[in-house]
């Protein structure tokens, strides 16, 4: 009860949220991260061609760029985040994706905690050594170790979340802002879910990698279009995975992030509101999000000036 009292607050009073970090890539053309992160690092099954194009996409009316990762294709990512938890890798997080399927129907490796190091030291060729550890089954429901749910749609755009705690022991997995199962006890500290943390001499994660195939033909990696990819080291709550809701909610910011950050109700003196900005992102002109954005963005710190100052 009080883990959910505490969720609740945070909602309330989103100021109140403690600090954490976030990593964020876009795949707006280029694998660069929007926050400062390594970029993304394209590799491939054993016998497969790297291959990784950019398209674009109507979502919900706004114009979108994705990275078509074609079968067999993983991304390493060097997320840059420290260990938590009380363990050596980072312990409590959230991974949060846009991405669309354009085949539905069987298994799908989401991604792989193991370091898929080959022999030179290079995860290219893959060398996964085991299962990929979060996945979308054929019927279109997510998960791993036997408890799937949920339903993606093929050729659908989705806001697909995981939310790994060590504190709770769950891992839990989310279909737009939707919890659709979790493991209870499935999450020790330094586990099989637990992510290699930066400062290490392995320091990353791997999306959409797998070790199930033979050279030239892997059987659980992809084809996967990827909008937009998120991890920060927190574990969230359902309400706040809520609040994120899927990907038509937010369109014009993908996964908010901590780049974006601009935010300011000014309600002015005598209170009356006189400007109200938020997400104010290079790549949308200056062009501030609508109410509704705003209200569902729990993630930026909004200033008051009549309360607290210019500035914060
Ligand atoms: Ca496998
Ligand atoms: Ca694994
Ligand atoms: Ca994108």
């Amino acid at each position: 009860m009080r883990y959910l009292t505490g969720c609740l607050v945070l909602f309330l009073f989103p100021a109140l949220l403690p600090a954490e970090n976030i990593a964020h890539w876009n795949l707006d053309g280029d694998l660069s991260s929007s926050t400062g992160a390594e970029e993304l690092i394209l590799s491939a099954f054993a016998g497969i061609d790297e291959s990784l194009q950019f398209a674009s996409a109507d979502i919900d009316g706004e114009e979108a760029t994705y990275a078509v990762v074609a079968r067999g294709n993983a991304l390493t990512v060097r997320h840059g985040l420290g260990a938590n938890g009380g363990g050596s890798y980072l312990n409590n997080y959230t991974l949060v994706m846009d991405v669309r399927f354009p085949e539905v129907g069987d298994w799908i490796s989401l991604y792989q905690t193991t370091s898929c190091q080959n022999g030179a030291g290079s995860t290219n060729p893959l060398a996964c050594g085991n299962d990929g550890d979060w996945f979308l089954r054929g019927d279109g429901a997510i998960g791993i170790s036997g408890n799937y749910g949920g339903a993606v749609t093929g050729n659908q755009w989705h806001r697909l979340a995981l939310v790994v705690n060590s504190a709770t022991g769950t891992y839990t997995s989310y279909i737009d802002g939707v919890e659709v199962q979790q493991n209870t006890g499935a999450v020790t500290v330094d586990g099989r879910f637990s992510i290699y943390s930066a400062g290490a001499a392995v320091d990353w994660f791997l999306l959409f990698a797998d070790e199930s195939g033979n050279a030239g033909a892997p059987s659980e990696m992809g084809p996967i279009h990827l909008n937009a990819i998120q991890i920060r080291d927190a574990a969230l709550c359902a309400g706040e995975i809520a609040l994120l809701g899927s990907v038509d909610d937010l369109h014009r910011d993908p996964i908010l992030d901590a780049a974006a950050w601009v935010g300011e109700f000014n309600f002015g003196v005598g209170g009356a509101l006189q400007t109200l900005s938020h997400g104010i992102q290079s790549d949308q002109g200056g062009v501030s999000n609508d109410l509704e954005d705003v209200i569902k963005d729990i993630f930026h710190v909004f200033r008051i000036p009549m309360f607290s100052g210019a500035g914060t």
